[in-house]
C-alpha cells in the first residue's frame, strides 16, 4: 500500500516513504508479530512492541471486539472483521464497524 498517509506514516517512523526494508507493509521491525500495515491501520507504534490488536470482551451474550482506527488510516484502509464460532470452522464476515 502506498499513498500520502502511509508515506507520511513511514516518514515519521522509518525516515523514508518507501515501502521497502523496515518500513515495508509486511515488515515487523519491532518483532511484536504485528506487521507494519496493521500497525498503521490500528495506530500502534511500529518501532516499539505493541500489545495484540484489540481484545475480545464478553458482554452478556455477545463478544465485543474493539480496536483503534486512526483517521489517516480510514481514508486508505478497508476494515473487514471476520469471526468463527469454532477455531477449525470457516470464518465469516462480521458487521462492519461504523465509520468514525
Ligand atoms: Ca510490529
Amino acid at each position: 500500500m502506498s499513498s500520502a498517509a502511509t508515506e507520511a506514516w513511514r516518514m515519521t517512523h522509518f525516515g523514508s516513504p518507501a515501502n521497502t526494508g523496515s518500513g515495508a507493509d509486511l515488515g515487523d521491525p519491532d518483532r511484536d508479530g504485528i506487521v507494519n500495515l496493521l500497525e498503521f491501520a490500528t495506530g500502534s507504534n511500529p518501532r516499539s512492541s505493541s500489545p495484540p490488536v484489540g481484545a475480545p470482551v464478553k458482554n452478556g451474550n455477545t463478544v465485543e471486539f474493539t480496536y483503534s482506527r486512526p483517521k489517516a488510516a480510514l481514508a486508505e484502509v478497508t476494515y473487514h472483521p471476520e469471526g468463527s464460532l469454532i477455531l477449525s470452522g470457516a470464518w465469516s464476515s462480521l458487521s462492519s464497524p461504523a465509520p468514525s
